[in-house]
């Protein structure tokens, strides 16, 4: 990780934490965990934030080098979140085409459940944060039946936590386990490791001090190495 996205992830913490939407706490994860933080990025939820956020992804992947010939939203959550990175990405000057699906088929009009440019090539999809991974496994289904090659993924946050399998913990991230057994590029703007770094520059704040200690016993026990 070179400095400046070093810095940039530094930048998205203090952004989310500003915005409500990294908050510290008890949270119960879908796989079931007792989280001491949790991200909700239904939170970024004007107009300024949403433009923050998209400028975020879009430095996080130009910086990253990771290739991509289009963007895909997952609904729900990933569209509104493509459809702004597409913007952002066309400012900086890299305009690609952007589609996204619906959850439900429609039996008239346009039909079919993708909506927006045909999939084909290297697709980037974009979406929130990778836990499991089953949103990713669900996008990365739909997008190889439309014949395109789901090639990379970009994240918000990389929680860098052991999946499950079956309702067992394994020894690696789904975010390990794309890259290593799905060959595909993962960008994320931050990850746990980022989280810690600001909450221990916290310096004498007792309750940031406290949250750093809640999120290393987290990742202590349910962390991976990267
Ligand atoms: P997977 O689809 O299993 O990878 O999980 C992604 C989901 O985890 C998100 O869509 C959220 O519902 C949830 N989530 C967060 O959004 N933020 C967190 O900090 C933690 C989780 C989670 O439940 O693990």
């Amino acid at each position: 990780q070179g400095a400046s996205q070093a810095r940039l992830a530094q930048d998205f913490v203090r952004f989310a934490v500003d915005s409500g939407v990294l908050r510290f706490g008890e949270f119960k994860t879908k796989a079931g965990r007792m989280s001491p933080y949790f991200f909700n990025a239904g939170l970024f939820d004007d107009g300024a934030k949403l433009g923050r956020l998209a400028q975020f992804y879009a430095q996080a992947l130009l910086a990253s080098g990771v290739e991509f010939d289009m963007v895909f939203g997952p609904a729900y959550k990933g569209i509104p979140l493509a459809a702004t990175v597409a913007v952002e990405l066309a400012r900086l000057g890299k305009n690609v085409p952007f589609a996204y699906n619906r959850k439900e088929a429609k039996d008239h009009g346009e039909g079919g459940t993708l909506v927006g440019a045909p999939l084909q090539g290297k697709v980037l999809i974009i979406d929130d944060v990778m836990s499991a991974g089953t949103a990713a496994r669900e996008s990365i289904a739909l997008i190889r039946a439309a014949g395109a090659t789901p090639h990379a993924i970009a994240i918000a946050l990389d929680r860098q936590e052991k999946a499950t399998e079956n309702g067992q913990d394994v020894d690696h991230s789904a975010v390990q386990y794309v890259r290593r057994e799905l060959g595909m590029q993962v960008c994320a703007i931050a990850k746990l490791a980022d989280l810690l770094q600001y909450l221990s520059a916290g310096g004498g704040d007792t309750q940031m001090r406290e949250h750093h200690e809640r999120v290393l016993a987290y990742r202590q026990r349910y962390g991976v190495n990267d």
